[in-house]
């Protein structure tokens, strides 16, 4: 199972609207079949295995990060439900690490796979394969992504001088994994504000990685970003979506949309900006499975106001701004201590002379 994981882990940030998902086929001791789900969310991880397994899937056990599904898809050609696809082929076993929420699916699969006489082991390293689709699984269960908040700071958690100035505060190697980062997210948001001042491309530039990039996500309430940033211009290579109210001005709503920008209108939330749970429930809506927020400290601070942050990749550098320097997150409201966003710290990491440190919310 943790090898069916590990190349579940291989389609994240790529096969949203799906789950990633592992499969390997075993027969009498030997790895037969393995399979991950591909770009765009098919062919499904089953269908992979079992084409690489072929007669040799007879009588094999079956290691699947998630639930096979119960539906038949319309794709041409059609295809069929995994658990169907499973059975079909003779595999005996299934061992299951973590049930399928999709309507058609949620204890669907398991149950064809019984009907058929396939034995089923469910709940194998469960909390590990929750973990690798907490995003799919929150997209079904409460309509919005999984959110994880990146940081790059100094010491003092400032992210940039009091001028502006925030090339580079963390080195090369942190760079690095923040691309990666960026690889395996369905989308990176940054607010408008971030746009103004750092004309960022968002993108993943990692050698080999260049076809990684994620869907880039702009918050901007008011239509502010300049039709000359670069998110804005590049457009059309890599899909820029912006985020806006209802009421923007359709002048400049028109001038994106002619730019090749994807525009989502929701309702406003407090002082004129888009509402981020409403925000997040469009992306949702949209597919988005995992979002990777960057920024900058108006949107952090909107973030640990009102939520939601699932998770925090926090780079910190070696280095001290001072009070002169722009704090990580604005002020957003706080003013007794037990009020405070907490955080569970979950592991840490060097990356060069930086420092990475992961949390994920209580
Ligand atoms: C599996 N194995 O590798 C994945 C599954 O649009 P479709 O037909 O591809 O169906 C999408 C649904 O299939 C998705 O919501 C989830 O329930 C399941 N994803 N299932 O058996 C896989 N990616
Ligand atoms: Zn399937």
């Amino acid at each position: 199972m943790r090898a069916a994981l590990r190349l579940a882990r291989r389609g994240l940030g790529r096969v949203w609207p799906n789950p990633a998902v592992g499969c390997i086929l075993v027969k009498d001791g030997l790895v037969v079949g393995r399979g991950w789900t591909q770009p765009g969310g098919r062919p499904h991880a089953e269908t992979e295995a079992l084409k690489r397994a072929g007669a040799a899937a007879r009588g094999a056990t079956a290691y699947v990060s998630l639930e096979p599904c119960a539906h038949r898809n319309q794709a041409t050609p059609p295809q069929p439900a995994c658990a169907e696809a499973l059975a079909k082929a003779g595999v005996k076993r299934a061992v299951i690490a973590c049930r399928d929420p999709d309507p058609r699916t949620n204890g669907r699969g398991i149950n064809m796979l019984q009907k058929a006489g396939v034995e089923v082991i469910e709940g194998l390293s469960e909390s590990e394969a929750r973990s690798i689709n907490a995003g799919f699984l929150l997209r079904v269960t409460s309509g919005r992504p999984l959110v994880t908040l990146k940081v790059a700071s100094s010491l003092d958690g400032r992210i940039a001088t009091g001028s502006g100035e925030s090339k580079w505060i963390t080195g090369e190697p942190a760079r690095a994994q923040a691309h990666a980062l960026r690889a395996r997210h369905d989308a990176v948001v940054v607010g408008s504000g971030t746009v103004l001042a750092d004309d960022p491309e968002l993108t993943c530039r990692l050698p080999g990685l260049g076809d990684r990039s994620p869907v880039r996500v702009i918050f901007d309430g008011r239509l502010r970003a300049p039709l000359t940033a670069k998110v804005v211009a590049s457009a059309r290579t890599t899909p820029t979506w912006i985020v806006t109210l209802l009421h923007a001005d359709p002048a400049r709503q028109k001038a994106f949309t002619a730019a090749g920008v994807t525009l989502i209108q929701v309702a406003g939330g407090r002082e004129g900006h888009p509402d981020p749970k409403a925000a997040f429930a469009a992306l949702a809506g949209k597919g988005i499975t995992r979002v990777l927020v960057e920024g900058g400290r108006h949107l952090t601070a909107a973030l640990l106001r009102d939520g939601p942050i699932d998770r925090m990749v926090w780079f910190r550098a070696p280095m001290l701004l001072g009070g002169d320097g722009m704090p990580a997150a604005e002020s957003f409201g706080l003013t007794k201590l037990d009020e405070a966003p907490r955080f569970r710290r979950e592991g840490t990491a060097t990356a060069g002379e930086d420092l990475v440190e992961m949390y994920k919310s209580q």
